[in-house]
């Protein structure tokens, strides 16, 4: 059975989600935020020297990084479910959306969430921050458009996989005028697995 080291508040949430909508067995093995330094514990650099959440173990197998945990459970246990083939027309959007969230979207958010504790010392970057996080979810907000999910109206892995980066960006209060992302989280949090998901998962308070 899969086991999900799961971290409070943290991006792991989506991987829980994803196999609540697969109807996955799996196993969480809960791990809890230091409350002063916000940092995971010791108990999952035991497990992997980077000791960051989500890390899925499969059949022995240690598996880190968000876009290819998701992509590992869909390919390997999702039977054609929530993705898209290789030789699919869509598949190009699929692989790039998959890895755009990790890969560039979150920069600029986490930049702000780092630099706004500076104070008054992280002015001159400001600026270059909230252009950033305007350009990347502008990107989105677009992408998206009317439709339903990212890849139109079928709900897929790459939107499970986009979710925590939206999730994050309302909670910071930057994603005001992004109408149709604001209406994709009202969407993805009325889904039965999701629910499901954050009942298993405990304490998530990005995902109301
Ligand atoms: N790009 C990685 C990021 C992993 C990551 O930074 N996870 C955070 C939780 S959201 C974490 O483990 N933070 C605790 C720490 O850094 O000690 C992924 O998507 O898996």
């Amino acid at each position: 059975m899969i086991q999900v080291h799961h971290l409070n508040n943290s991006r792991s949430q989506r991987i829980l989600w994803l196999l609540e909508e697969l109807q996955l067995p799996y196993e969480i093995v809960q791990h809890t935020r230091n409350t002063e330094s916000n940092l995971a514990p010791e108990s999952l650099l035991a497990v992997h020297p980077l000791g960051k959440s989500p890390l899925i173990v499969d059949d022995g197998e240690v598996v880190i990084e968000s876009a290819a945990i998701v992509e590992y459970i869909v390919r390997k246990h999702g039977g054609g479910r929530l993705t898209t083939d290789y030789n699919s027309p869509d598949y190009p959007r699929y692989l790039q959306l998959l890895h755009y969230s990790e890969g560039s979207a979150m920069l600029p958010l986490m930049l702000n969430m780092y630099v706004g504790r500076l104070g008054d010392a992280g002015a001159p970057l400001h600026d270059r921050i909230q252009s950033e996080m305007h350009n990347h979810l502008s990107y989105l907000d677009t992408e998206l458009g009317d439709k339903n999910y990212f890849m139109g109206s079928e709900f897929s892995a790459v939107d499970v996989q986009l979710s925590f980066t939206i999730e994050i960006a309302r909670f910071m209060n930057v994603l005001d005028n992004k109408a149709h992302l604001n209406q994709f989280l009202e969407r993805i949090h009325a889904r039965p697995a999701y629910q499901k998901a954050v009942a298993r998962g405990g304490e998530y308070p990005f995902g109301g």
